[in-house]
């Protein structure tokens, strides 16, 4: 899918092995490394990564930090904290909402122009699937309608089908405007 000059797609697969500028890290506050894509992404980058992350301590819940992506076929990664799903009241929705805005800015910032997110929260943190697919189509689609001409390929990566398919549909509903 087009949004003016950015290409926007879904694919399925192990976001570790994507050749971007940037991938995106479902991390804890702690920014040292855990399970799920958190995980896949420290054993791939190596040790030097954590090394980096540690220097650089905690991230708040909604925000981002980048470090160089080492022995990733990706030259950097930004590590955003998504939200633990506790029932929706909690402002999780404006929280997931800002790790994607939040961690395209630090990529604009670095003029990284090829993007690739997971999807955020949906693992360990609980978060709603189809509702997660939808506020992260919703704060990208944001975002590209404002920083026109800054990214030239978005990736959504999704290790399953299922997700594949609710990001899929929330692409496209989000570029129509729906
Ligand atoms: N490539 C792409 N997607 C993946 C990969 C991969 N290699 N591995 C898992 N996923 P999760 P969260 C998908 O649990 O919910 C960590 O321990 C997975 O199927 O990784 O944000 C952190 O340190 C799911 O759809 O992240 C935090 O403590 C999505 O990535 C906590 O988990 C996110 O699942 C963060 O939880």
């Amino acid at each position: 899918m087009m949004v003016g000059t950015t290409r926007w797609d879904v694919v399925t697969g192990d976001i570790t092995r994507c050749a971007v500028d940037a991938i995106v890290n479902a991390a804890n506050n702690s920014l040292l490394g855990g399970g799920g894509v958190d995980g896949a992404i420290h054993r791939a980058a190596g040790p030097e990564l954590l090394e980096e992350c540690r220097g650089i301590g905690c991230c708040p819940t909604g925000e981002a930090r980048i470090t160089r992506g080492y022995r990733l076929p990706a030259r950097y990664v930004i590590h955003s904290v998504g939200p633990i799903w506790q029932g929706g009241n909690q402002g999780e929705r404006d929280l997931l909402a800002s790790c994607y805005s939040h961690s395209l800015s630090l990529a604009r910032h670095h003029g990284l122009r090829r993007v690739a997110f997971p999807a955020i929260s949906t693992g360990v943190y609980g978060y709603p699937k189809a509702q997660a697919a939808k506020v992260a189509a919703r704060a990208v689609v944001e975002v590209l309608h404002r920083d026109t001409d800054t990214f030239d390929q978005i990736l959504f990566v999704c290790f399953d089908e299922d997700n594949r398919a609710l990001y899929d549909a929330a692409v496209r509903d989000a570029v129509a405007g729906d």
